[in-house]
């Protein structure tokens, strides 16, 4: 499909290019986000989905609460609900303005981060997705209310136009990813704070992250989703097989540089 829409006003795309992010408020109704949790937690009730959803056992979890609710890795390739919203035609008019270009879909992700669970260090998608030339754009769904008590997103705006950093090693007990890059020197990071249906676009180059859910009694659920525009060359093979919004598969050349680290990463993020 060709880029023609214009869903975004001047302002919120203006938005977008000097900060890097832009919210977009009730983007999904409280029917569907009703849907979407009741589907993933349906998900999470039926265990171990191969590749997707690898939960341990009480025993195995060692108290750890994420072991028991882990993150789902595209769940879209296995449930009908997660492959509608990430490619639901609103955030496709979106990503059409944000691109500038058709969007396609490189990934789904499902974040239950319970109460007590470990946020994820301060890091940028495109270390990861490696998409060249340009960048990934992130469409970060929230599906409970998510604010700094429950470790909801923060960004650090100035860094979407930045290169790719190398990360440094995270602490291990406040994220369970490894990779962390500090926060550059004069810019400050910003909680942003959402509710069920608000959606937060940004781009692959903007640092952002989240804290632990310190709550005792909240989840924090968010439905995450990555896009490549079309006129992308290359990138991270992990993400294959990428959509176009109708469902077919686009090929695209691997990008299978370890990146300006020089570091093999091939894997989620
Ligand atoms: O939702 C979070 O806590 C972090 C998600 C994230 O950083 C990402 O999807 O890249």
């Amino acid at each position: 499909m060709i880029a023609t829409s214009r869903t975004l006003t001047p302002a919120q795309l203006r938005s977008f290019r000097e900060d890097g992010y832009l919210v977009l408020r009730g983007l999904l109704r409280p029917d569907e986000v009703r849907e979407l949790l009741e589907n993933f937690m349906q998900m999470h009730a039926g265990g171990r989905i191969p590749g997707c959803f690898e939960p341990k056992s009480s025993e195995d979890a060692q108290g750890d609460i994420l072991k028991l609710y882990p993150r789902m890795l595209h769940p879209h390739r296995v449930n009908n609900v997660a492959l509608r919203y990430l490619l639901d035609e609103r955030l496709e008019g979106v990503l059409n303005d944000l691109f500038g270009e058709e969007p396609l879909a490189a990934q789904s992700m499902l974040y239950f981060k319970p109460a007590g669970a470990r946020g994820q260090a301060l890091h940028q998608d495109n270390f990861f997705l490696k998409v060249e030339p340009g960048t990934c754009i992130a469409a970060w769904v929230a599906l409970d209310p998510a604010d700094r008590a429950n470790g909801g997103l923060e960004v650090v705006p100035g860094t979407h136009d930045m290169d790719v950093f190398c990360p440094e090693e995270a602490d291990s007990t406040v994220s369970f990813t490894r990779d962390y890059v500090p926060v550059p020197e004069g810019l400050e990071v910003l909680p942003v704070d959402l509710e069920p249906g608000d959606v937060l676009f940004f781009n692959g180059q903007l640092v952002h992250g989240s804290q632990p859910n310190s709550t005792v009694d909240r989840f924090r659920r968010s439905f995450i989703c990555h896009y490549v525009g079309r006129s992308s060359e290359r990138m991270s093979a992990w993400y294959r097989p990428i959509l176009d919004f109708r469902g077919d598969e686009v090929t695209m050349e691997e990008n299978a540089g370890g990146g300006p680290c020089g570091v093999e990463v091939a894997g989620p993020h």
